[in-house]
């Protein structure tokens, strides 16, 4: 439990400093249902928005399709400003949603995670200005009702 509540807090202070980034004009990517400090239940659906730009899946030309990105789901992951341009990587705490899905079910333990959206280009790239949600903090529950 000690740990869990100094690597959130570790999350907390690295990501402060870019707390909301959004694109130019409207352009937002959020959460759709989940909400900073929700408490939950494994299997945790989450539900990508996105305003101002479309869903496109990875690899489509971006000369013929214009703004236009894929969903990509940070999982205690920071986010900092040098990363805009960047290419994300793909491993367990970057999910990549490269078909254009707008939605996911994730299995977690109990435990405390930080979750944020971040748009990237078809090429998998973080966008210039960045266009990612806030980040959020979830606690999963242990669902004693399975048991
Ligand atoms: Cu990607």
């Amino acid at each position: 439990m000690k740990i869990i509540l100094m690597m959130s807090l570790f999350w907390l202070t690295t990501t402060a400093a870019i707390a909301e980034v959004n694109g130019p004009g409207d352009t937002q990517v959020y959460f759709m249902h989940l909400q900073d400090g929700d408490e939950v239940t494994s299997p945790v659906k989450v539900v990508f928005g996105l305003k101002g730009m479309g869903v496109a899946p990875a690899g489509v030309d971006p000369t013929v399709f214009k703004h236009v990105g894929h969903h990509h789901l940070f999982i205690n992951s920071a986010l900092t400003a040098d990363m805009a341009g960047q290419v994300i990587p793909a491993d367990n705490n970057h999910l990549h949603f490269g078909g254009g899905q707008t939605e996911t079910t994730l299995n977690l333990k109990a435990g405390t995670y930080q979750l944020r959206l971040v748009l990237a280009d078809p090429y998998h790239r973080i966008h210039q200005p960045i266009i990612a949600s806030k980040a959020i903090t979830i606690y999963v529950r242990e669902d004693h009702y399975e048991d």
